[in-house]
């Protein structure tokens, strides 16, 4: 008996370090790591149970692989041994041991998942809870549609950010380092915007030189949450799209439907063909922040990290789309880049020309120059470097400008 412990204990530490070895080595081999650039403070509570979890799948590989290689060594058949094995039932110690073991490494994965996801969670849905543990003091309004990305930024009431002339709406992610962001997603459509266009067209077209006063169509409620530039408009557009929302999935569930959602779901617009003013679902994630959340039609969702360093020019992160949702997947990709604090109020100040050359790919040569405050003159020279060397990186660029 003692013997054939010792043989398991080998085998077992045999496959650790194997095992091991592969996981941690082969990515060494191509150089990088498993996993892509930290750019959160949320992120290395995720990394950290992620290397947890990989270690404590590591060791129950290396028990199984145990088991496996020593019932495979010591009782294989003899050849020419066509006969059953020995049938065995009823260890009751067994039976405990197999059910306790993987409940207790359950549950102490849950608890380990849930003390990382509350911890990244503080404040989001309770305000008063969250007090100086690093609450969100900046609201992003993220607006996933088929197929891309929309960013609007708001204080935490809903006010726009954006000065007078600036568009509304950006389409790159513009972060300031350092403060904690609040994500308000919404899969807000696309569609449903050019659904009323394309239809108010097709009316006018249809009447051409003749009133008609059907061409005038209301805008999507999507697209008037969008719109709203109050609080109270806002929280009632919001009101409006969790109705719908609630309607929707009562009708697609069978349910009956109450008078004043029947009612409600009459008065949306509607469009020839299909319900083109319905969005698909999408994932709001940027990789390097390793927090993603889903982007779901009429449904708000919520997400907060706070990103912990400027980008520099050779950081080409990404907002991507996690959930596959249609024939332009692939390209939902919006370029994301995080500036310090002042360079972000004045890039939140320009006007839709200016915010032209403010694109990530500048700001990130942005980046190179820390210190500087005259942010105009600065993206003026930028620019004109990236235009000559789009693959500029910091040294290349402060040697232009030395
Ligand atoms: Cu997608």
């Amino acid at each position: 008996m003692k013997g054939q412990w010792g043989k398991l204990v080998g085998y077992f530490v045999a496959t650790l370090i194997i095992s091991a070895a592969g996981t941690f080595g082969l990515p060494l081999l191509g150089g990088g790591s498993w996993l892509p650039d930290l750019l959160s403070r949320e992120g290395g509570a995720i990394d950290e149970l992620f290397w947890g979890l990989t270690i404590i799948s590591l060791i129950i590989f290396a028990m199984v692989a145990a088991f496996v290689i020593y019932a495979m060594v010591h009782f294989r058949a003899e050849p020419g041994d066509l006969s059953d094995g020995e049938h065995i039932h009823g260890n009751a110690r067994l039976e405990v041991v197999w059910i306790v073991v993987p409940t207790i490494i359950v549950a102490v994965i849950a608890i380990l998942s849930y003390i990382v996801l509350e911890d990244n969670e503080i404040g989001l849905y309770d305000k008063a809870a969250a007090k100086d543990k690093g609450a969100a003091t900046l609201a992003v309004d993220v607006r996933g549609f088929s197929f891309g990305w929309n960013f609007r930024y708001e204080d935490l009431d809903g006010a726009k950010l954006t000065g007078e002339d600036a568009p509304d709406a950006s389409p790159e992610l513009v972060l300031p380092k350092g403060q904690v962001v609040r994500f308000n997603v919404l899969s807000c459509s696309g569609k449903e915007h050019l659904g009323r266009l394309e239809e108010q067209v097709r009316r006018e077209l249809e009447t051409e030189g003749k009133d008609n006063e059907f061409a005038e169509i209301e805008p999507g409620i999507c697209e008037k949450e969008w719109d709203s530039t109050t609080a109270e408009d806002q929280a009632a557009a919001e009101e409006t799209a969790t109705k719908v929302f609630e309607a929707r999935r009562a009708k697609a569930d069978g349910d009956d439907l109450s008078k004043e959602q029947k009612e409600l779901l009459e008065s949306l617009p509607a469009y020839h063909g299909d319900q083109q003013h319905i969005d698909v679902n999408h994932a709001f994630w940027v990789p390097e922040a390793r927090l993603k959340i889903d982007a779901i039609a009429g449904l708000r969702t919520y997400v907060q990290w706070q990103p912990t360093r400027t980008t520099r020019p050779d950081d080409n992160y990404q907002v991507v789309c996690a959930e596959l949702c249609g024939s332009g997947h692939n390209g939902m990709r919006s370029d994301m880049c995080v500036i310090e604090q002042d360079a972000f109020d004045w890039w939140l100040g320009l006007s839709e020309e200016e915010r032209q050359d403010a694109t990530c790919a500048n700001l990130r040569v942005f980046n190179c120059f820390e210190g500087t405050d005259d942010f105009d003159e600065l993206l003026e020279n930028v620019a004109q470097i990236t235009k000559e060397d789009p693959e500029a990186g910091c040294r290349e660029a402060q040697e232009a400008l030395a």
